[in-house]
């Protein structure tokens, strides 16, 4: 496979390469992508170094595939020109999530949509990502009719700017502010935009991906979503609530088996999803599982991932995976 990775110095980018090298990906030749300050500069995969190239370059070595994670701006641009020279693009960013010609993919959800003609894909947003793995099965089960979720979102889904600034507030250097606030020891209720709803962009992500990706448009969410200075990846605390009756007994015996999930709840030992014990793995951990007993057919609970695996570089390798697993990739 030749394969082109765009934005490869980016976190994003990097923890891409990290995992194709983890998973064996069939990679014959690498093309790492970025702007044009960057090419001619090096970046490494499996100990060998490889030099950055412009997106021209990229583009006339027609790779098979393409991973994007250089923004909304630069994959409206240039995914169309990959896919027009033969690639199957797979983008990080929100730039074609919504588009209704483009799918937007969680293997595990919805990996069976997927087509051959299907030649730019979406990756959705990380918050989404870990929420409908956890959540599918229960819909499955038990037909979700309301979500109510809040997000504790580790700063380096804002990418190396914010985890900058955290790291000046914390040793005292100066390093250029990209949030309006002090990200240490504060608690940020403003991720991306605000909307004219009073809803950030984030927030609007997770109410429409999650209908898009579970393909239900009668889901209700509301989110928000908030930053804070963790590292390891990102929680959320959601209440459903589904239109049939559900025992606990059921919803833990689903989610036991659910793909990609692995349940930690025994609070009798102190046992429940941390982002520091979920940093650097691939699943997404499901914990605090309980009973809202304010209302019927309601569950609350507990769900953290790490937000560059999962939640961005991991679910973009496996939907390639998928792709060429079921020979989608020509
Ligand atoms: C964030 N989900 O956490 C967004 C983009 N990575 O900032």
């Amino acid at each position: 496979m030749k394969v082109a990775v765009v934005g490869a110095s980016g976190l994003v980018g990097q923890k891409m390469l990290q995992i194709m090298s983890e998973r064996n990906f069939p990679i014959e030749e690498l093309l790492p992508v970025a702007s044009e300050r960057s090419v001619g500069k090096t970046i490494s995969y499996n100990g060998k170094d490889y030099s950055i190239i412009s997106m021209e370059d990229a583009i006339s070595a027609k790779p098979d595939i393409t991973l994007f994670s250089a923004g909304g701006s630069v994959a409206l641009e240039y995914a169309p020109k990959f896919a027009e020279a033969g690639s199957v693009v797979i983008d990080n960013s929100s730039a074609w999530r919504m588009d209704a010609g483009k799918k937007l993919i969680v293997p595990e959800v919805n990996g069976h949509v997927l087509r051959i003609d299907d030649r730019i894909i979406a990756n959705p947003n990380c918050s989404t990502i870990q929420m409908v793995v956890a959540l599918k099965p229960l819909h499955d089960a038990f037909k979700i009719k309301r979500i109510v979720v809040s997000t504790y979102q580790s700063v380096t889904g804002s990418g190396k700017g914010a985890v900058d600034q955290l790291e000046g507030e914390r040793t005292g250097k100066d390093i250029k502010k990209v949030y309006p606030h002090k990200i240490d020891m504060n608690a940020l209720p403003h991720i991306d935009v605000f909307q004219e709803n009073g809803y950030t962009k984030e927030e609007m992500k997770m109410v429409n991906e999650t209908m898009k990706i579970m393909g239900d448009d009668s889901i209700k969410v509301t989110a928000t979503c908030v930053r804070i200075p963790t590292v390891g990846g990102h929680s959320e605390a959601i209440n459903v609530e589904f239109e049939n009756e559900y025992t606990l007994e059921q919803v833990h015996s689903i989610l036991e088996k659910a793909p990609g999930v692995t349940v930690v709840d025994d609070p009798s030992e102190n046992m429940y999803p941390m982002p520091l014990s979920a940093h650097d793995k691939d699943d997404v951990f499901v914990g605090r599982i309980r009973r809202d007993e304010t209302q019927p057919k309601t569950l609350n609970l507990w769900v953290v991932s790490d937000n560059l695996r999962k939640g961005a570089a991991t679910n973009t390798i496996q939907i390639a995976e998928y792709m060429l697993q079921h020979s989608l990739v020509y």
